[in-house]
């Protein structure tokens, strides 16, 4: 089983981190060797719990955290020298050097700090009509890179072309900075200056990535592919405008990591329990009434990387079938269902009504599903505390009844449940 996907099937944050980090331990992938980033970058977070102790990575993959691991920022993604030197450093403080086993694609994008000034300007100027991202400059990166003025973690090591580079970004970015938005012009220097400082440390840790991983399967070792963002979120699929700028889905690993889609043995999609979403945008099953309350209360749902409250609500199987469909799942790994004890019943979306007409499907025009109203099905609920359980008998009747509905509701089989956010607290049900 050589190649693996992990990706999120909502709209982030479902625990992707935590899944990672597991199939990194239970050895039923085999021996991992590899843990690959694709797209995003350090407006990702995840969380990963070790005995009792939290780690969150941002532009790191998860799989720094495992030894013998090596970790992979494949060309898809975009990389922020500072961020990424704030967060090895951070984890070093804690113990865990993480540097040598660390690897950056030299075709990645850079990220400099007009990017991320762009991100909050942007955002301040389209006022209620924002996206509303995490401000880390991940549009104005990607959107460099298909305007074809963007630099690239190579272009750091060559002091001519990487001036060249800065010169042409900024004629255009300088514009949109003054004209639109009636700022100050960046200043070509300390832009040089600025990527130039991170140069020699970033020097050892880059190789081309699409080299070193498809050797890596050729000897027919394990890669993880880990996802950021998630279905949703993705810049064809999710539900655009309010998407992240990058192919959060399972199409994205190939271009991101430089690989051919047969390649790909297994994509197992992370899902909640229920469904939460940070940021602006539709949200069919979001509540706003106590029920909503209480599962951000105990699901403790608060961004990672911005610290910005969650939006909540029930579980949407429409999305998750959508997230088979556009993703080619293999499994699913349910997250968070302990957050579910202490309901009567759980209501679970199965279809949506828009103006009078019901959908099965997503439908197919943003427009409509703007208008989505859910319709749900009452399931049973359950008051035992789940986070003992370790084995699917463990779960109360009616705990298992609500996994086995969404698997035949979801059309993909259930190969995990979370029980709590450590790595133990795990069912695996297949
Ligand atoms: P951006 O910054 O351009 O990618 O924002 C565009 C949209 O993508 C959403 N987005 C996210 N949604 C959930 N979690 C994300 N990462 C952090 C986490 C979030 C945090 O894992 O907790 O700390 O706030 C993430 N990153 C981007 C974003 O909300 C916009 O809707
Ligand atoms: P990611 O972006 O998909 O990696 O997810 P985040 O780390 O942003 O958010 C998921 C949150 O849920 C983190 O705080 C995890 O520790 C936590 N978590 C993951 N799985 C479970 C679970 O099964 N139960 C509970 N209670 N928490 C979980
Ligand atoms: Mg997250």
């Amino acid at each position: 089983m050589p190649a693996i996907v992990i990706l999120g099937a909502q709209w982030g944050d479902e625990g992707k981190g935590k899944a990672t980090d597991l199939l990194a331990q239970t050895g039923e992938a085999g021996e991992i060797g590899y843990v690959v980033r694709t797209s995003g970058g350090h407006n990702a977070g995840h969380t990963i719990v070790i005995d009792g102790e939290k780690f969150a990575t941002h532009l790191l993959p998860s799989g720094v955290l495992t030894p013998g691991v090596t970790s992979v920022i494949g060309n898809g993604v975009v990389v922020s020298p500072e961020a990424l030197f704030r967060e090895v450093d951070a984890l070093a403080a804690r113990g865990r050097d993480v540097s040598a086993s660390l690897v950056v694609s030299a075709n990645a994008h850079v990220i400099a700090s007009y990017h991320s000034t762009i991100d909050k300007v942007a955002e301040r100027f389209l006022g209620k009509n924002k996206i509303g991202t995490t401000g880390r400059g991940i549009g104005p990166a990607y959107a460099d890179k298909v305007n074809r003025l963007g630099i690239r973690v190579a272009d750091l090591f060559d002091d001519k072309i990487l001036r060249q580079k800065v010169e042409g970004a900024l004629e255009v970015r300088n514009q949109l900075l003054a004209k639109v938005y009636n700022r100050r012009a960046v200043e070509v220097d300390a832009v040089v200056e600025e990527l130039l400082s991170y140069a020699d440390r970033l020097r050892p840790m880059v190789q081309d990535t699409s080299l070193l991983i498809n050797g890596a399967l050729d000897r027919g070792e394990t890669v993880l592919f880990e996802g950021a963002q998630a279905t949703m979120l993705d810049v064809d699929h999710g539900t655009y405008p309010f998407v992240t700028s990058s192919s959060a889905i399972a199409g994205g690993v190939c271009t991101g990591a430089g690989i051919g889609p047969t390649r790909i043995d297994r994509v197992i999609g992370v899902i909640k329990a229920y469904t939460t979403r940070v940021g602006s945008g539709p949200f069919p099953t979001e509540l706003f009434d106590e029920d909503g309350e209480k599962l951000w209360k105990i699901g403790g749902e608060v961004g990672v990387s911005t610290g910005r409250d969650r939006r909540c609500g029930w579980y949407d199987a429409v999305i998750a079938r959508y997230a088979t469909r556009v993703n080619g799942l293999t499994d699913l790994f349910l997250t968070k269902l302990d957050v579910l004890s202490s309901w009567e019943r759980v209501p679970v979306c199965v279809a949506y009504d828009v103006d009078g007409v019901r959908h099965d499907e997503m439908p197919m025009t943003q427009t409509d599903f703007h208008h989505a109203k859910p319709i749900y099905e009452y399931l049973p609920g359950w008051w035992e505390d789940l986070s003992a359980c370790r084995t699917f008998a463990d779960l109360p009747v009616n705990a298992q009844n609500y996994v086995k509905t969404l698997e035949d509701m979801s059309g993909t089989r259930i190969w995990g449940v979370g029980v709590g956010p450590g790595r133990e607290e795990t069912v695996l049900v297949h």
